[in-house]
């Protein structure tokens, strides 16, 4: 029997907001909503979803993600455009990576288009709101399925 994949849900700061403020960018579906929605995508995958407001926390469990997940869905929001120290915590890691974005960064404000995690990820999912993590939940188990038959050959 395989193992059941784990793929571990990362969310960055203020994302805890999420359906209370800014619908116009971010839409109406709330955190929970969309943690219910990855673990539809999942698909008897196992999900771990988290949400933090704090930078030493995210990549304390990025570090944690290297050996507990299968792989890694993050949304690291502002920090994304900030942290050097998320995107060395990313570098360390083996297993796939997919950034999520809810909005689309690149047609937004001239500071949302630099993102060092892109520097690390093996992908980008954004601009579809909550159906972001849906599509980047999938991605991510299908790269996983990919490492796993490559591994088997
Ligand atoms: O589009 C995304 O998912 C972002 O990662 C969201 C970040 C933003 O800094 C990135 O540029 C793009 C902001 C998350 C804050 O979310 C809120 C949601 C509702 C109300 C207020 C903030």
């Amino acid at each position: 029997m395989p193992d059941i994949p784990v793929v571990y849900v990362l969310n960055g700061p203020n994302l805890n907001l999420l359906g209370t403020r800014e619908p116009e960018i971010y839409g109406h579906a709330t955190l929970a909503d969309v943690q219910a929605l990855c673990e539809a995508a999942a698909e008897g995958a196992t999900v771990v979803f988290r949400q933090t407001n704090h930078e030493g926390e995210l990549i304390d469990w990025v570090q944690e993600a290297q050996t507990s997940a299968s792989a890694l869905v993050l949304n690291p929001a502002a920090y994304g455009h900030t942290s050097i120290a998320l995107l060395d915590a990313l570098k360390a890691l083996t297993i796939p990576v997919v950034e999520c974005h809810l909005s689309n960064p690149m047609a937004r404000e001239a500071f949302r288009h630099t993102s060092y995690v892109s520097l690390a990820a093996t992908g980008i999912v954004s601009g579809f709101g909550a159906q972001s993590y849906d599509l980047a939940v999938k991605a991510a188990l299908r790269l996983v399925q990919e490492r796993r038959s490559a591994a088997t050959v």
